[in-house]
């Protein structure tokens, strides 16, 4: 078997991998074994790709002396999360052709394939850029998938939100044409100019970045989890006119390690519109120059904001950019959910939002999603939005419409979401983690649909199964669901046991506090029962559970957010009061 051992660093390895080309052309040719060289696993992930092994047959292949069965993740770049009716019916048939039968929602709004085997790995890169979607980018020390507001109702505000957060996306692409040659068999023109990288240098960024476009009143991409977030102020006409911009937002946090921890973004004023791109390039290369290389853990954006102050950073930018910010004009979010069911848009076309377990999309019994979504995307002429809740809008439906899409999505079970018998778990979010992430210490996805069901007669027994509670699930503390944001969460420990986090609003502007650490089912069940119980007796009219265990004296507000922007601080002062 070849050997994957390497002791470069991160950084070594993205300094010296020629552009981000390394040896992935020789470990993709390796017959000899399903996995890349080390360093080409560090690598991949630039062109939107993980290397992974089935977790279930971890053991039993030890114990036969195989090597794991190694497979790769493969994550698109769709700024907003919008395709095509014509790009869904390709991405369907790779899911089906090389993947494991299913595509999966993320929270970025991206589309995820799983189970892809190395021999096939080009051939499926092939077929997506086929579709016009590329996956550059979609991991590694970059900017990442542009989140959007899926925001159905604004649709001219929504359609240029999007134009600005493609632009941004397409800007804060690297230069290299590695992913041209490795992929798509483009030619390596020998020293060749136009692969200088003036955003992100040698070394590309200290650590992965992300940039989210939010549109008041829906905070639906939780714009302040976000490295970098513009939330859209309006003009008369309902245009955008600028955007208020946030930084230093990050789920992530090490289990003990008090260094790291998750953090939502500030508010440090208003920009005109036309200032978006050169905000945008000041404050990814003050990242770039300012952040830690030294030590990973400590490298996100948010904590280079709390190693050199807020104000320092922010002037950075400003110097950076050539421009002063104003002081913030967005209006306030009401909620960071989604809309169910079907909308008007003020253009007059048709929203359909359906609620996807996990955003996973697959044929299960009684419920051919997957096939559905295939029939609905044949006769669709709008558009599918996924948006940063896992959940999938078909957008743009003319009136007349209406009925033959609605036909489908029942024939196909793809309302049960909508139709769930908790408000609770209509809304709730969980991440991947078991079989495919390498980092999960407890199951997520697969055990959303056990918890949301062994909470359904407590929330019943309170006459909670309308009361729209905000569960998240994560299977380690990385936070992929933003679980630090869900008014219930549990982040796990180990298999079967979770810290149980309580209090976030619904807003996406308070995060939670660990409420008790490395429980099993039943106590998390137990602990709960009494506090819906207070909930249900005690809740003020619209008083969301979180807002209610902070104002019952159940949960302090996080230290973290006692000391953010004024601005929010005074959002959660008025929240409290
Ligand atoms: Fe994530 C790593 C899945 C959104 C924070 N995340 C991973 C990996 C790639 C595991 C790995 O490194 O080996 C997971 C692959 C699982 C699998 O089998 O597919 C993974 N993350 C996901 C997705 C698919 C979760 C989902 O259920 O939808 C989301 C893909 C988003 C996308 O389309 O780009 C996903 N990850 C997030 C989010 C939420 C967000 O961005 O809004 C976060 C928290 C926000 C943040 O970045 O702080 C998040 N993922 C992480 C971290 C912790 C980063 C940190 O600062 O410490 C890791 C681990 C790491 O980077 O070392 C991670
Ligand atoms: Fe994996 Fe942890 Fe992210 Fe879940 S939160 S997908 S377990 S890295």
């Amino acid at each position: 078997m070849t050997s994957t051992m390497s002791t470069h660093s991160v950084e070594d390895i993205k300094a010296e991998s020629h552009r981000l080309r390394g040896s992935l052309l020789e470990s993709l040719a390796d017959p000899l074994t399903g996995a890349l060289r080390e360093d080409d696993q560090t690598l991949i992930k630039y062109h939107g790709s993980y290397q992974q092994d089935d977790r279930d047959i971890r053991d039993e292949r030890r114990r036969q002396k195989l090597e794991p069965a190694y497979q790769f993740m493969i994550r698109t770049r769709t700024p907003g999360g919008v395709v095509s009716p014509e790009q869904w019916l390709k991405l369907d048939s790779i899911a089906i052709r090389f993947a494991n039968h299913s595509l999966r929602v993320t929270t970025r709004q991206a589309f995820q394939f799983h189970g892809v085997i190395k021999r096939e790995l080009k051939a499926t890169m092939q077929a997506i850029n086929a579709a016009l979607i590329d996956t550059l980018a979609a991991c590694g020390d970059v900017n990442r998938n542009v989140q959007v507001a899926a925001n159905p109702l604004l649709s001219r505000a929504h359609a240029g939100l999007y134009a600005d957060a493609a632009r941004t996306s397409e800007h804060l692409l690297p230069n290299t044409r590695a992913y041209y040659e490795i992929w798509l068999d483009e030619e390596r023109v020998a020293g060749s100019g136009g692969e200088e990288e003036p955003v992100y240098g040698d070394r590309y960024l200290p650590r992965k970045f992300k940039i989210g476009f939010a549109l008041p009143p829906v905070n639906d991409v939780d714009v302040y989890a976000n490295d970098l977030g513009f939330i859209g102020v309006l003009d008369e006409a309902g245009e955008i006119a600028g955007y208020d911009v946030t930084i230093g937002g990050g789920m992530g946090a090490t289990h003990g390690d008090t260094d790291t921890y998750p953090r939502l973004a500030n508010n440090i004023g208003f920009i005109p519109r036309e200032a978006l791109l050169q905000v945008a390039t000041a404050v990814v290369t003050t990242q770039r120059d300012l952040g830690n290389r030294a030590v990973r853990k400590r490298a996100r954006f948010k904590y280079t904001i709390d190693d050199h102050g807020l104000d320092v950073i922010k002037a950075e930018i400003e110097r950076r950019a050539g421009a002063t910010f104003e002081a913030p004009r967005s209006a306030p979010f009401e909620h960071n959910g989604d809309r169910y069911g079907w909308v008007e848009g003020e253009d007059g076309h048709w929203h359909l939002t359906l609620a996807l377990p996990s955003g996973r999309i697959a044929d299960r019994p009684g419920a051919p999603h997957l096939t559905g979504l295939r029939r609905i995307a044949n006769v669709h002429r709008g558009e599918f939005r996924m948006t940063g809740n896992q959940n999938l809008l078909i957008a743009g439906v003319p009136a007349g419409e209406r009925d033959r899409i609605d036909a489908l999505v029942r024939s196909h079970g793809l309302d049960a979401g909508n139709r769930s018998p908790t408000a609770l778990a209509r809304a709730a979010m969980a991440c991947v983690a078991l079989p495919t992430c390498g980092l999960a210490m407890a199951e997520a996805e697969r055990y959303l649909p056990d918890f949301s069901a062994a909470l359904q007669p407590l929330l019943e027994k309170h006459g909670l199964a309308d009361a729209p509670i905000l569960l998240r699930i994560s299977g380690c503390p990385n936070g992929c669901s933003r679980p630090y944001l869900g008014e219930i969460a549990l982040v796990g420990k180990a298999p079967g046991r979770y810290n149980l986090m309580l209090g976030a609003d619904h807003r996406g502007q308070r995060l939670n506090t660990l409420y008790r650490e490395n429980i099993p089912e039943a106590d998390i069940l137990a602990e709960l029962e009494p506090l819906f119980a207070r909930y249900a007796a005690d809740r003020g009219r619209d008083e969301g559970f979180g807002d209610f265990l902070l104002r019952a004296g159940i949960v302090d507000i996080p230290e973290k957010d006692r000391r953010r922007g004024i601005r929010i601080e005074s959002a959660l002062v008025e929240d409290i009061a």
